[in-house]
């Protein structure tokens, strides 16, 4: 690990924040600290890199989905059909970006265990931000770290 990055894995120094945004009738600033008062999941992931290979890791968190619902997205949850335009993009603080549909992890379709990670191998993330947990993901690229910014979009259409 550089030395910069473990830095950023120390708890001492201010907490990264992130934005949830977008289709959302509480969108709200967190920290990492601040996804604490969810319930917390374990997961054990083994995911390839395609340039350095298989990675196993630990990471603890509340699911994505868990977050998400406090925030108020912008469908009718009593219309399960409601659901299936919504997309969430997250972002993180490097500019990567990646998108996960509202069905996916959704416990009526894809049930996808997605994290948000707030300890990555029991070390915390408070000054690195929290980091997207995707354990279906056989690829590595959607584990974003840093995330700074989370959008929810229910406009997608793809006829007008
Ligand atoms: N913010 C950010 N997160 C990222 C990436 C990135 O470029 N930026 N790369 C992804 C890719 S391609 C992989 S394989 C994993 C690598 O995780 P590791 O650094 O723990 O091996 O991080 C993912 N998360
Ligand atoms: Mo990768």
């Amino acid at each position: 690990m550089s030395q910069s990055l473990a830095a950023a894995r120390t708890t001492t120094g201010p907490a990264a924040e992130f934005v949830l945004g977008g289709d959302l009738a509480r969108p709200a600033r967190l920290t990492v600290p601040g996804l604490l008062p969810w319930p917390q999941h374990r997961a054990e992931v083994a995911f390839e890199c395609a340039t350095s290979g298989v990675q196993r890791h630990t990471f603890t968190g509340p699911l994505l989905h868990d977050v998400l619902m406090a925030a108020g997205p912008g469908f009718d949850a009593a219309r399960r059909k409601d659901r299936l335009r919504f997309l969430i993009a997250v972002r993180g603080a490097d500019g990567h970006h990646a998108l996960l549909s509202w069905a996916e992890i959704d416990p009526d379709f894809g049930r996808a265990p997605v994290l948000l990670a707030v300890t990555l191998d029991d070390t915390p993330l408070d000054r690195a931000g929290s980091q997207l947990v995707p354990p279906q993901d056989r690829c590595g690229a959607r584990y974003i770290s840093g995330i700074e910014a989370i959008r929810v979009d229910g406009g997608y259409t793809a006829w007008s």
